[in-house]
């Protein structure tokens, strides 16, 4: 597929897409969220990735959904679209996404980070759900993950008021990982997919697995996923090799079988 909307890089076990409607904030209208997806999973099945930053410019990560796509839409345009299904592919990728936030992640922008695994913002970003003030609510996840992020009176207050927050304010309600100086965010990003790039591949996709899965289950049914997971990976050769290297003092090295 040749991408109008995004970019994707690959760099050693990592790659990078980045959005490309610069002149809208990087709004995400359907042709970017379909670029989105079928980037993600081309990465997903790539053996030379073992981490995907997603990430926007200096100015916006993205301010939302495309307000003029939707404006005139009917609900039946909008449940003829199935816009949720791209959602519900991005949250089944099974390699560790990465966001570097700067500027505007707005609405669907601010959705879009929280369904990334780690989130990493310049000092410049602004974080909200400003759904309410065109008359809508969040649709893409944002009453829910932010209210496990955050808790209900802080998800209630960003939500209904709308307000717009700083990254300060998001590491400390716990939305994101790290806040760093503007000519950072990429950088720091990169610095952390490299460091997940270098860990046995097979692990790293059944912690994640495992992690998403305390989102939609009991504690019980949860630790007994970890514990099936756990077993699973006294299967892979990494297993064997990660503890042989620990016990020969030598530094391990990941065939991702
Ligand atoms: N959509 C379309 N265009 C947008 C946009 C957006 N969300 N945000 C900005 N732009 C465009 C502006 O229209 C302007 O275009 P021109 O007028 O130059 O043609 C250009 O980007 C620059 O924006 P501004 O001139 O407004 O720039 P400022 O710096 O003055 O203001 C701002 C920046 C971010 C405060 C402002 O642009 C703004 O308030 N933007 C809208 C933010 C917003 O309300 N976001 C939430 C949108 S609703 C769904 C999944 C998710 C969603 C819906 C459905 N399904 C799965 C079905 C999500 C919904 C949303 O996100």
């Amino acid at each position: 597929m040749n991408y109008t909307t995004i970019s994707v890089t690959k760099e050693n076990l990592y790659a990078t897409i980045q959005f490309q409607r610069t002149e809208v904030l990087n709004a995400l209208n359907m042709q970017l969220m379909q670029e989105l997806v079928d980037a993600l999973e081309t990465l997903d099945k790539d053996d030379e990735v073992r981490a995907i930053i997603l990430t926007g410019n200096e100015k916006a990560f993205a301010a939302g959904a495309d307000i003029k796509e939707m404006a005139e839409a009917s609900a039946m345009d909008m449940l003829n679209r199935d816009q949720f299904a791209r959602w519900d592919k991005i949250r089944k990728i099974k390699k560790p996404i990465i966001a570097a936030v700067s500027g505007f992640a707005l609405g669907g922008g601010c959705e879009l980070v929280m369904t990334c695994d780690i989130v990493v913002a310049s000092e410049t970003a602004k974080f909200g759900q400003p759904e309410i003030n065109i008359g809508v609510m969040p649709g893409a996840g944002g009453t829910q993950r932010l209210t496990r992020a955050v808790g209900k009176v802080k998800a209630m207050e960003i939500v209904l008021t709308g307000k717009i927050f700083s990254a300060q304010e998001a590491l400390q309600w716990g939305l994101i990982n790290k806040v760093v100086p503007v000519e950072y965010y990429l950088k720091e990003a990169k610095n952390i997919a490299k460091e997940i790039a270098s860990k046995p591949p097979i692990a790293v996709r059944l912690a994640k697995e495992a992690i998403l899965k305390s989102f939609d289950t009991t504690i019980e049914s949860g630790l007994e996923f970890e514990r099936k997971n756990f077993y699973l990976l006294f299967a892979s050769d990494d297993q064997k090799e990660g503890m042989k290297a620990f016990v020969e003092k030598r530094k391990a090295e990941w065939k991702g079988k």
